[in-house]
């Protein structure tokens, strides 16, 4: 039966492709969306080790319900990707308070959800795999990306810590931080933009939605090619803590490092 794999996010972009990569590697796979029919459109019913189930993240009493199905039918849940997110696009006053609400209640507390239903699971078994789909975004920050990257880097304290915890009980934990990869991400069927107008951000709204819209469709990473990465990753004894994908998010994470060097000697100076 290989292993037990559950995706969240399966229906598109990125969690498709690794629902895709672990059912190639002969791997069960629990793929879940906000709608079960979006995943079996997404698949087509030609995979007998796919089973397709509704899951909205924001809804942690289904997270239980969908973590303990799968381990009753399939025994255990070996791998979770915890990979379904959104951004929130555009400058932070642009925001109402409800929508940066809305981005923390998917990308940092949906994940948490979907973790908490499965780690007693893995806990029991002394044995599993967390896979949590951050971002660069989660490590850099920039002009545009605020809420977006809020939530991510709040993914990324919330990870490194937890790692730590589950560690003793035999489950590992991998951090994926990927750049710009082509999927639905900054689409209108995903992304969602400040809806509050500022005259003073007028123009550089107008600017990063440019932006938005020219690199939609054109983005340097290859999903598929991430995924074929996660699933090698998973099939060795021993995972990295992280795997930062894509040029681009290796030169961000990169430039990020060395300015947080050079400010680490500039306080020591101030000392
Ligand atoms: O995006 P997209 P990606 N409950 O829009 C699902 C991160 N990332 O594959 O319910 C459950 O093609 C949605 O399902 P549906 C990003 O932050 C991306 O690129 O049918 N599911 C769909 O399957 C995210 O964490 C880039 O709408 C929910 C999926 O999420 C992950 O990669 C760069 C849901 C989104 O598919 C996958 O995003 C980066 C909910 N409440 C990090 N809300 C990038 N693409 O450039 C949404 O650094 N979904």
């Amino acid at each position: 039966m290989g292993k037990v794999w559950l995706v969240t996010g399966a229906s598109r972009g990125l969690g498709r492709e690794i629902a895709r990569a672990a059912l190639d590697a002969g791997e069960t796979v629990v793929a879940t969306a906000r709608s079960a029919d979006a995943v079996i459109d997404a698949f087509g019913s030609e995979h007998d080790r796919l089973h397709a189930i509704a899951l909205d993240i924001t809804d942690a009493e289904a997270a239980h319900s969908v973590a303990a199905k799968t381990c009753k039918r399939f025994g255990a849940i070996d791998v979770l990707v915890n990979n379904a997110g959104y951004a929130e696009l555009g400058f932070f006053e642009t925001f109402t308070d409800a929508a940066v609400r809305r981005q923390f209640e998917v990308n940092l507390f949906g994940t948490m959800n979907v973790a908490r239903a499965v780690a007693p699971h893995m806990r029991e078994r002394r044995s599993g795999l967390l896979v949590t789909i951050s971002s660069v975004s989660g490590l850099v920050s920039s002009g545009g990306g605020s809420v977006y990257s809020a939530s991510k880097f709040a993914v990324e304290g919330w990870m490194e810590g937890l790692a730590q915890e589950l560690a003793p009980f035999g489950i590992r934990s991998l951090l994926v931080e990927p750049g710009m990869l082509r999927t639905d991400f900054m689409d209108g069927k995903s992304a969602s933009f400040g809806s509050i107008d500022i005259p003073d951000y007028a123009e550089a709204s107008a600017q990063y939605r440019a932006f938005v819209d020219a690199a939609n469709g054109n983005q340097p990473g290859d999903p598929k090619l991430l995924a074929a990465q996660i699933v090698g990753l998973v099939s060795q004894a021993k995972t990295p803590s992280r795997l930062i994908f894509g040029d681009d998010a290796r030169q961000w994470a990169a430039t990020k490092v060395d300015q947080l060097r050079q400010e680490i000697a500039q306080s020591v100076e101030h000392v």
